[in-house]
């Protein structure tokens, strides 16, 4: 990186630092990004439309009218994107494989050159010593799939497993590192509860048989990648964004909103997984409102086969109030009400209030409540309205001060009893902020869309010395 003003200006230090160093030097580091968000490249060498190609064609559905259909390049520029990586420092970079690329239409064989670019940044990670960490799924469901039904449809289950040996099988001499779901909730509650994310339904019903089916399809991939696995190291994983779930007063109603967040945010997924049982308190609360989970014989058994990591993404909190604006504890069908409150605590760029001890807090808890294999903080970090100079430097401070709390956040729960071995900042590269467009970075690393050049900010450089620091040595000049 040889941005001059950075350099000169890295040596930035927080008050975090003295916490951040007692991470351990074997801690891993990286960074992560998703294929819609940053490969662009829609129609090259096979690839079809997912419900996100489709999606950004809805009027109104995303901000500016944005769509990924160029992104950053990175199908293009893929080698000097993995050059920026190794000149960070990281030992890992997590990024997800385009299903509608690898396999058109999500049905049969593989497309040559589609998989043939995954195979590329492989090779070009490990020539360069970094650990590719692979999401099979990051929300972009080939559009054919939807047509059929989608993840409310059981089927959509059986397909991505197919999906997932298919690619396991191409790159699994390689790769150990294998995570099946970036965050089903997402999926199956802003796609198809509220329906800002793709493919944009509002079906409550739908969406809780989605978030069935796509456990289902985690399990029944995880049964087959072990199957498929010939003894080349392997550790599975799924990913799931959490948060804490507390009540913004001690009124029942309040104390009831806060159960059913975490009933429908957390306990929903990690339940089943862990113990092999939906939580009977949700299923209740399904029940009230007539929706059953379409659960057939041996589905539990599938969704908890064995896991080697746990994936935790984490961005903010809220507090949960069970009354509307208007002081109503029943919507207009006469289901109780939900909605998030704010503490008027400073904010990033989407309007997420920044609370690193609610993270040291949800790590400790799941550390707790779902013990037993390693926990990998899969993605965290933050939009602000970054501003460059003249030269596209952008001296992020406020982004640093973001990274650098949750850092230490992350050490504090290890030492709470939590075994956290790794950090990945989201993100690498700004890039395509699904329903929010280009208008909210994240990147570490600037993206100059009018020309893909790629600029380091001043937080790029904090996280390489910062690493370094860690592992023992003194920040780079
Ligand atoms: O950009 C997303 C990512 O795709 C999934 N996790 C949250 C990020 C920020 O919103």
């Amino acid at each position: 990186m040889d941005t001059t003003a950075a350099t000169a200006d890295a040596r930035v230090t927080t008050r975090y630092d003295s916490t951040i160093d007692r991470l351990p030097a074997t801690f891993r580091w990286g960074t992560a990004t998703s294929a819609y968000q940053i490969e662009g490249a829609v129609d090259a060498d096979g690839r079809t439309p997912s419900i996100w190609d489709t999606f950004c064609r809805v009027p109104g559905a995303v901000d500016n009218g944005d769509t990924g259909d160029a992104a950053c390049d990175h199908y293009r520029r893929m080698p000097q994107d993995v050059a920026l990586i190794r000149e960070l420092g990281l030992d890992a970079y997590r990024f997800s494989i385009g299903w509608p690329r690898v396999q058109p239409g999500g049905k049969g064989p593989a497309n040559p050159a589609g998989i043939a670019f995954y195979d590329r940044l492989v090779d070009e990670l490990l020539a360069n010593d970094i650990e590719p960490w692979v999401t099979l799924y990051h929300w972009d469901l080939p559009q054919e799939l939807e047509d059929a039904g989608g993840w409310p449809d059981r089927d959509t289950a059986y397909r991505f497993a197919d999906y997932a040996e298919l690619v396991y099988n191409r790159l699994g001499d390689r790769v150990a590192h294998w995570t099946t779901l970036n965050e089903p909730w997402c999926s199956a509650m802003l796609g198809y509860v509220e329906g800002v994310q793709a493919p944009g339904r509002r079906d409550f019903a739908a969406g809780m048989h989605a978030i069935h089916h796509l456990l289902l399809g985690h399990g029944l991939a995880v049964e087959r990648l072990r199957a498929a696995n010939n003894g080349n190291p392997l550790e599975l994983g799924i990913t799931l964004n959490l948060s804490t779930a507390k009540p913004a007063t001690d009124s029942l109603a309040d104390l009831e909103a806060a159960r059913r967040s975490d009933g429908l945010g957390t306990r929903i997924y990690l339940d089943p997984i862990w113990h092999g049982r939906y939580p009977e308190d949700v299923l209740a609360d399904l029940a009230a409102r007539d929706v059953h989970l379409p659960i057939e014989d041996g589905d539990l058994q599938t969704i908890s086969a064995r896991l080697d990591t746990l994936g935790v993404n984490y961005y903010f909190s809220m507090r949960s109030s069970g009354v509307d604006e208007d002081g109503h504890d029943r919507d207009g069908n006469g289901h109780p009400v939900g909605r998030g409150v704010l503490y008027g605590l400073p904010q990033t760029a989407m309007g997420w209030e920044i609370m690193p001890d609610d993270f040291a807090e949800l790590l400790t808890r799941i550390g707790r409540d779902y013990p037993g294999v390693p926990v990998f903080v899969t993605e965290n970090g933050a939009a602000f309205r970054d501003e460059p100079d003249a030269t596209g430097f952008v001296a992020d401070r406020d982004r640093i001060d973001y990274l650098a709390s949750h850092i230490a956040a992350v050490q504090q729960a290890r030492e709470s009893g939590t075994d956290i071995r790794g950090y990945f900042v989201w993100s690498l590269l700004d890039n395509f902020e699904w329903a929010y467009g280009y208008d909210k970075r994240f990147g570490i690393v600037r993206v100059d869309y009018a020309t893909q050049q790629r600029i380091p900010k001043l937080s790029a450089h904090w996280y390489r010395d910062t690493i370094h620091r860690v592992r023992g040595g003194t920040a780079a000049a």
